[in-house]
């Protein structure tokens, strides 16, 4: 017997390609569903920009953006009915959008505090714990099951968390119980500033499904359609019982890690240059121009009504009062232990130094 490497020799799945024209089956969606979600990509865009300069206007936090993977955030929730749920990281703030988490909320959430998104979005808060959500989704998933009622749950991690425990585990219960679950790996190339290459020798985060029993499939994250197309059938299998899949988007980090990153130390610009010509709002939009579904002048219009939405969010976050240092006490215990009430007293003494000092 000879031991062979095993390479599923999977190529990503795609409909549409960089110049917008269609290679593949279209997936069932109306003109005014497909505007619709072009908008919703034009809208995530527009949102992480806006936060990266209110970020340099020291109106932000620190801040991840999405901008080139447009087409994973909206496709991946497009599909999902109300009920079900969405558990993200920070990168995926458009999925959360496309779920009905208003824009004024999520901006908020980058001045400090993470109001609770409104309950029948379904969603979960951004998390920044590296993998966590995983095993969350698996858990309301699992929930919804032994309730019976009709839900399903996706889950969304970066290329760097399917190192974590937590994507493993979250895989191996997903398969082991047949879960009602879909999880993605948003492959955007970087971890930081480690790469794609570094993180696993598998020849593709899908091709790990298979070892846990998990059907999986590979896709062009930066094709909308074709994100569209897998979440619909992995959303739709596992609402019918037929159990999880795990799905990987191929996409790319055009910008920093966050607004506390250089890239230009640790990658080639002329990476970034290729994975640019393959934007996947221009794509889509190449689509919609060549189809007679969009003229420029619309499309100039749909910019500038979402840049519009954008200001008027902002405006709306920025009215409100700006949360305390210490607030997040407040939502950790209902009763604070000695030592966390002494904490909050460090915190407070430290912030109000801080602010003397800069007077
Ligand atoms: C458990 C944990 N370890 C480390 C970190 C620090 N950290 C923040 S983002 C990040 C990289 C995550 O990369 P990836 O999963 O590919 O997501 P991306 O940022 O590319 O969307 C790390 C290591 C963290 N937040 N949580
Ligand atoms: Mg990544």
């Amino acid at each position: 017997m000879t031991i062979q490497q095993i390479d599923s020799g999977m190529t990503a799945y795609q409909i549409l390609d960089v110049e917008g024209n269609l290679v593949g089956a279209m997936p069932k969606l109306s003109t005014e569903r497909i505007l619709a979600l072009y908008r919703a990509m034009h809208l995530g865009r527009a949102l992480s920009n806006k936060v990266v300069a209110l970020q340099r206007q020291g109106r932000a936090t620190t801040f991840g953006s999405l901008v080139g993977q447009e087409a994973t955030s909206v496709g991946l929730a497009a599909p999902l009915q109300p009920q079900d749920w969405l558990t993200t990281s920070y990168r995926e703030i458009a999925s959360l959008v496309v779920k009905g988490v208003p824009l004024s909320t999520l901006i908020y959430s980058f001045r400090g505090f993470t109001a609770p998104y409104p309950k029948e979005t379904h969603c979960l808060p951004i998390q920044i714990v590296i993998g966590t959500q995983m095993p969350h989704a698996v858990g309301l998933a699992m929930a919804a099951k032994i309730a019976g009622d009709p839900v399903v749950a996706v889950g969304v991690c970066g290329d760097g968390a399917t190192s974590e425990g937590d994507f493993n585990e979250a895989l191996n219960f997903a398969g082991a119980f047949q879960v009602p679950v879909v999880l993605v790996v948003q492959n955007n190339g970087w971890a930081i500033s480690v790469p794609r290459a570094r993180q696993s020798a598998a020849s593709s985060f899908a091709a790990r499904g298979p070892g846990f029993g998990v059907p999986s499939v590979l896709v062009d994250g930066n094709d909308l359609f074709a994100v569209y197309d897998v979440m619909q059938q992995a959303v739709e299998r596992a609402r019918s019982g037929q159990g999880p899949t795990l799905v990987e988007a191929l996409t790319y980090r055009t910008g920093a890690h966050t607004t506390a990153d250089d890239p230009t130390s640790y990658r080639d610009e002329a990476d970034v240059e290729a994975w640019r010509a393959k934007d996947p709002v221009v794509r889509l939009q190449r689509f919609l121009i060549k189809s007679n579904l969009l003229t420029e002048e619309q499309n100039q219009a749909l910019i500038d009504a979402v840049e519009a939405e954008i200001n008027r969010a902002a405006d709306e976050a920025l009215a409100q009062p700006v949360p305390a240092p210490d607030a997040f006490f407040d939502y950790t215990a209902a009763n604070l232990s000695p030592r966390l009430q002494a904490q909050r007293q460090d915190l407070l003494h430290y912030a109000t130094h801080q602010q003397n000092g800069r007077r």
